[in-house]
């Protein structure tokens, strides 16, 4: 198993143009807020806090003729993606674990950039009610947060470097970071796009509906998830991607586009839980806590679950 570096980066990724709402830039200062920094240091982190990265792009730099694609504020998003990535891939250079706090998940193209640039095994936990697998081409929303995954996956949409602001996705450095098929595995799916659910199937991607963690259990889902990422090779690097509506919104409601029938607190806790003991995990984002979007006991709610998955995620054991 890897030998887990002791220090941590975490990485503030306040983006919020991957979808229509404002608040998700708060993201990694409540969760700051509500003690993530000490509490990684009590389970045995050395912390390297780079702060928050700056997304701001000055209006000059927009060439408002590009925006017409459907891949919305595009430019904004890739440029900061391409800050995620940096940021990342420097991170595992100094073996500190990079865990990124977003923001809207658009971050996901950014930071599965990075890490797929410098361990191109990775195998990939996306835990979501949404499969975020459009592409431009067939987004309906046009919104990026919904396009990670289908960004950088092999095989799904265009040549991702020809989106406005994603150029550097194209460099000679950049252009085999990509995901297979194969490497990802979904937990939580239950709002799923037509075009996406034809990717899904076509590609074969393996999948953990809501229906399967009623059918399997949770335990099922992750011993299955666990066995099929690592079945070829036992000490390779697992990435998890966590979108807080994956849980319910009755216990995360304030989040962007939540979607009734998710993972209950525990269930939420121990896909966390059980990735971590496997010994694999070698990064995490954490990502859609979105503050604004309810009453203030939802918000502290929503903040103070996300805080608890990610030390969950951080190795935190119950006893
Ligand atoms: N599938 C929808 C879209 O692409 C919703 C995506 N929303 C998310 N993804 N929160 O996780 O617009
Ligand atoms: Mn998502
Ligand atoms: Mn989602
Ligand atoms: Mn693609």
């Amino acid at each position: 198993h890897l030998a887990r570096p002791k220090t941590v980066s975490v990485i503030g990724c306040p983006m919020t143009f991957g979808q229509p709402f404002v608040g998700t830039d708060n993201g990694p200062e409540y969760l700051r807020q509500a003690g993530l920094l000490e509490n990684l240091t009590s389970i045995g982190w050395r912390v390297h806090d780079l702060g928050d990265l700056d997304f701001h792009v000055n209006p000059s730099e927009v060439d408002l003729s590009l925006e017409k694609s459907n891949a919305k504020n595009s430019q904004i998003v890739g440029k900061g993606c391409e800050k995620v990535a940096n940021a990342v891939m420097d991170a595992i250079k100094e073996n500190r674990f990079p865990l990124t706090l977003g923001g809207d998940h658009s971050i996901g193209a950014g930071s599965l950039a990075g890490i797929l640039k410098a361990r191109p095994n990775t195998g990939v936990i996306w835990v979501d009610a949404h499969a975020d697998i459009n592409t431009p081409e067939m987004s309906e929303s046009g919104n990026m947060h919904g396009m990670p995954v289908g960004l950088l996956m092999n095989g799904v949409g265009g040549d991702p470097s020809k989106i406005p602001g994603f150029e550097w996705l194209g460099s000679e450095d950049m252009k085999d970071a990509r995901l297979d098929s194969s490497a990802i595995v979904y937990i939580g799916l239950r709002d799923v796009d037509t075009k996406e659910r034809e990717v899904l199937r076509e590609k074969g991607i393996k999948t953990f509906t809501m229906f399967d963690v009623d059918k399997y259990g949770i335990g099922g889902v992750m011993e299955q998830t666990l066995d099929y990422l690592l079945k070829d090779d036992k000490d390779r690097p697992i990435h998890l991607s966590y979108d807080i509506d994956a849980v319910d919104p009755i216990l995360a409601p304030a989040t962007g586009t939540a979607v009734r029938g998710g993972l209950t607190y525990r269930e939420a806790h121990y896909v966390a839980e059980a990735t971590a003991r496997s010994g694999n995990l070698a990064s995490a984002e954490i990502v859609e806590l979105n503050p604004t979007l309810s009453n203030d006991e939802g918000a502290r709610e929503t903040v103070e679950l996300g805080l608890g998955i990610v030390t969950s995620i951080m190795g935190k054991s119950i006893i």
